[in-house]
């Protein structure tokens, strides 16, 4: 029988939302001399046991009626990260090439967001708008970093933010305070050193550094914060081990994992057995048929099979919030997603649609999908409110809880969303140059730095961004430009320059320099 003083010791027992977790002292009678001599021993029978029940019922009635459901476990949180799955790259997002049975039974169990975005084409600033609550653009992180300015642009691109600052209050901060145990296991790519997912919160960080990408997917790998796996160890399936052991380790809650996977970036390297599975599934005219992709997809779903198969192991699974979302669009030509307009790097909906899942157990109806446009930023406020931690007003002050989508009990009050990359993608197919973008209902206006011309786009009619209606429709042009410029006052987003050296007889940038190479395998 576990002793009252001790529940105290369990995390959350005595928990209330919004305010700390009680210390022992303040449940702890303390024994005395008296107190020993009037114990009679262990506590064996059912007298006893009705004795320590009903002090326990006692001591959670003084502490509140906060109190009154502390005895439910507080709800953990599971976010996997993919990096540039595309929008169109998992089987319950229409693929008929990939495989994702386990992300398939997650939007089975759950809600699938068919309009979720990231808040950037390219990987830090999404990552650092799901971890702040704000938006690329306001936290002047708005590349992925280090960056990679062409060598003759027309404009310069501003003095941005190359690391996620120590004064930013991350989820894993929020979730940290409220006592959760905190662990970040995969990619960061928010700054060096003294930036590292241990100085934002959290309390694990494994293979977390400044880097974009794995060398290589197969051990071994020299990441630094990674002790070495065995020889040909696949770097993916030991990022699921290492979460599956946070789990074991906090089963007694309430923990957040963050999972951000290095999958399904460059390097395309898969386990050699998936590579000869769709090489077999190949069929003439596919769109989507990179056989070493769809390995690294498979791979990536499996993780998130065996999560799933812990949490229920460990009896965790009916009070664990299980979201999957992607930091970006697609890399084109390695994947497609049509009928999305090209994808990573670029302005338009193959960089930045992407999927998203939401699984909370009791709540979320088995199969629902939400058209609502939600971003990535969204996810802080989420899981605050899910958890019933209070996020204060100054805090994520760019995200909106989704709880209303999920409980399938009303909207969002907002109906624009901006993007803000002043930088050049020149090396991606169907890159970026600078630009802004506003999603207003339908409506989407892109305008480029350079010469300010506009596109506009009614995504409700012509979700592949094939006719522009910008002549069209000066008046939406207009509508949307002022709140554009609006917005990016209103944030502070920093601005290109012109470049004084600028050489208009060269191109902006040499195509066949410094070009990456998928590696088909
Ligand atoms: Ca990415």
């Amino acid at each position: 029988m576990r002793k009252p003083w001790k529940m105290a010791g369990v995390p959350g027992v005595f928990y209330r939302p919004g305010a700390p977790a009680p210390s022992p002292s303040r449940i702890h009678r303390p024994r005395t001399r008296d107190d020993a001599a009037k114990r009679p021993g262990k506590m064996k029978t059912p007298l006893r046991l009705l004795q320590t029940l009903a002090l326990a019922t006692t001591i959670l009635a003084s502490l509140g009626p906060g109190a009154t459901h502390a005895a439910a476990p507080r709800t953990n949180v599971v976010l996997i990260l993919a990096d540039d799955l595309g929008w169109t790259d998992l089987h319950c997002y229409g693929s008929h090439y990939y495989q994702s049975p386990h992300l398939d039974q997650l939007a089975r169990d759950g809600v699938r967001f068919t309009q979720a975005y990231s808040a950037c084409t390219v990987c830090s600033p999404s990552r650092a708008a799901i971890l702040t609550g704000k938006y690329p653009g306001r936290l002047h992180i708005t590349d992925w970093i280090p960056g990679l300015p062409p060598e003759n642009p027309k404009l310069l691109v501003p003095d941005w933010t190359k690391y996620l600052p120590l004064e930013e209050f991350t989820l894993a901060d929020a979730l940290h305070a409220a006592g959760y145990a905190t662990a970040s296991i995969g990619k960061w790519h928010l700054g060096g050193e003294p930036y590292y997912p241990d100085q934002h919160g959290f309390d694990i960080n494994v293979a977390g550094t400044e880097a974009s990408n794995p060398k290589t997917y197969f051990a071994p790998y020299k990441i630094s914060t990674l002790p070495e796996g065995p020889d040909g160890e696949y770097l993916t399936d030991r990022l699921g081990l290492e979460a599956g052991r946070f789990i074991e380790q906090h089963k007694g809650g309430p923990f957040f994992l963050y999972l951000p996977h290095f999958a399904v970036h460059l390097p395309v390297q898969a386990k050699p057995a998936l590579i000869e599975k769709y090489r077999a599934r190949r069929q003439p005219g596919q769109k989507q048929n990179h056989a070493g992709y769809a390995g690294m997809i498979e791979s990536m779903d499996e993780t998130v099979g065996r999560i799933r198969r812990k949490l229920e192991e460990l009896k965790l699974a009916d009070h664990t919030l299980v979201i999957f979302a992607s930091d970006n669009g697609g890399r084109v030509p390695t994947t497609s997603n049509l009928p999305l307009r090209v994808g990573k790097g670029s302005c338009y909906e193959g960089g930045t649609r992407t999927p998203l899942i939401i699984y909370w157990p009791g709540v979320t109806r088995p199969g629902s999908v939400c058209e609502t446009p939600v971003i990535g930023m969204d996810l802080y406020r989420t899981i605050l409110e899910i958890v019933e931690v209070k996020a204060g007003a100054d805090k994520a002050v760019d995200s909106l809880s989704l709880v209303p989508l999920l409980r399938q009990d009303g909207g969002l009050k907002r109906d624009e969303l901006f993007w803000h990359y002043p930088h050049y993608q020149h090396y991606q197919l169907g890159g970026a140059a600078p630009y802004g973008a506003i999603r207003k209902g339908d409506f989407k206006l892109i305008e480029f730095f350079d010469d300010m011309r506009v596109e506009l786009y009614n995504l409700r009619d012509d979700i592949g961004e094939e006719h522009n209606l910008a002549s069209r429709m000066p008046a939406k042009v207009e509508e949307l430009r002022t709140r554009l410029h609006n917005w990016r006052n209103d944030v502070g987003a920093q601005m290109p320059s012109r470049n004084p050296a600028y050489n208009p007889s060269q191109p902006e940038h040499d195509p066949t320099a410094k070009k990456k190479k998928a590696a088909d395998k």
